[in-house]
Order: C-alpha cells, then sequence, then structure tokens
C-alpha cells in the first residue's frame, strides 16, 4: 500500500474521522504501511487521515533515549477516547502534514485514554510526558484540527505568512 502525505490547507485535513467497526485485513494493511510511512518520514505520531483514510486509526512511535524508535515501542491506537486529563504543559509541536513549522502548543500534562488494538480488544493507557503530548496531537486530527488551530490570533497570523512564503519558495524552486 502506498501512501502520501497530506498536507495543510488541504481540507482534508478538516475532515472528521469515521469510528472503526470492522477489525479486518483492510485495517491491518494500512497500519502496516503506516508504521515504516512515518518512520521514514521522521515522525513520531500519525493518524490514517494525515495518509487520507478518514478513519480512527493512530501510530505512534515515542523515541528513546537514544533517539531510537525500536518497533517494540510502536502503539498502534483505534478508536480512542480521552477518559481522563490532569495538569498543564507546553511543548513545541510539528506535524508531518505542516512541515517546517514547529511552536509552542499547551496541552494536559497527563492524560489516560480507552482505545482498542488492531484486533479490536479493548485497552486503557495513562500517558505522560511525550507520549501524551502525541496522543493529544493525534487525537485532535481525528476530529479535523492541527496545532496550529491553537495558536494565538497573532502568531497564527506569523504562521499563514511564513508557510505561504516557504510555499511559493518550494514552487519557484521546482
Ligand atoms: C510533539 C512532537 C510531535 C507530535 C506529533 C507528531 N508529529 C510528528 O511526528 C512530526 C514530524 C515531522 C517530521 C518532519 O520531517 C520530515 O518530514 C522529513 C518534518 O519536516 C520538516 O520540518 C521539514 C516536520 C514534522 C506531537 C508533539
Ligand atoms: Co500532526
Amino acid at each position: 500500500m502506498k501512501l502520501t502525505i497530506v498536507e495543510y490547507p488541504d481540507r482534508k485535513l478538516r475532515e472528521k474521522s469515521k469510528k472503526v467497526e470492522v477489525f479486518d485485513e483492510k485495517l491491518h494493511k494500512l497500519l502496516d504501511a503506516m508504521h515504516p510511512f512515518m518512520i521514514k518520514t521522521n515522525g513520531i505520531g500519525l493518524a490514517a487521515i494525515q495518509v487520507a483514510y478518514a478513519t480512527q486509526v493512530l501510530v505512534l512511535n515515542i523515541p528513546d533515549e537514544d533517539g531510537e524508535q525500536p518497533k517494540e515501542n510502536l502503539l498502534e491506537i483505534i478508536n480512542p477516547v480521552i477518559t481522563s486529563k490532569n495538569g498543564s504543559t507546553v511543548y513545541q509541536e510539528g506535524c508531518l502534514s505542516v512541515p517546517s513549522f514547529y511552536e509552542d502548543i499547551q496541552r494536559s500534562e497527563t492524560i489516560s485514554i480507552n482505545y482498542q488494538d488492531r484486533d479490536g480488544n479493548t485497552k486503557t493507557l495513562d500517558a505522560d510526558g511525550l507520549l501524551s503530548i502525541a496522543i493529544q496531537h493525534e487525537i485532535d486530527h481525528l476530529d479535523g484540527i492541527l496545532f496550529i488551530d491553537k495558536l494565538s490570533y497573532s502568531r497564527r497570523k506569523k504562521f499563514e505568512k511564513e508557510y505561504k512564503r516557504m510555499l511559493k519558495e518550494k514552487k519557484s524552486s521546482k
């Protein structure tokens, strides 16, 4: 399965992703393609909508202390629901769908989620640190929300200006 990234300002990123009802080979094929794609593109988290599949599917692989992303640390999260949130933290986020732009974003410090694995088994997960931030970022994608939507009015304007300039440069260098 060949995947390509959907980039801002594509309206596809604003779609709400549908709950997964059937845990079949089609789902497994998507998950099996998303993980290497995310690693190849230097990502730590990827939502299916970022590769044009509007289903509630996420993959996350948080780097360890050596910066490695071993497959044992891969998390496949389907139909996630946040059941509790606590505290507040700020982290400089980036997104494969908004390349070359990083901004400080405020999120809950710790979260608990319910979700399903690739076989439909129900799981719970308590997350803190970068994992908590990345899960919140990815769950936002399922609702059509991007991290840039959380910027203040002035920072959002700065982003729009910088991003337009970047797209223009990209176009003229082709
Ligand atoms: C903190 C950090 C990350 C998240 C959500 C997941 N975001 C990512 O995985 C973003 C990765 C990313 C990778 C890039 O590199 C390439 O595309 C090769 C990148 O590219 C450039 O900047 C050129 C941008 C983002 C949540 C919280
Ligand atoms: Co993202």
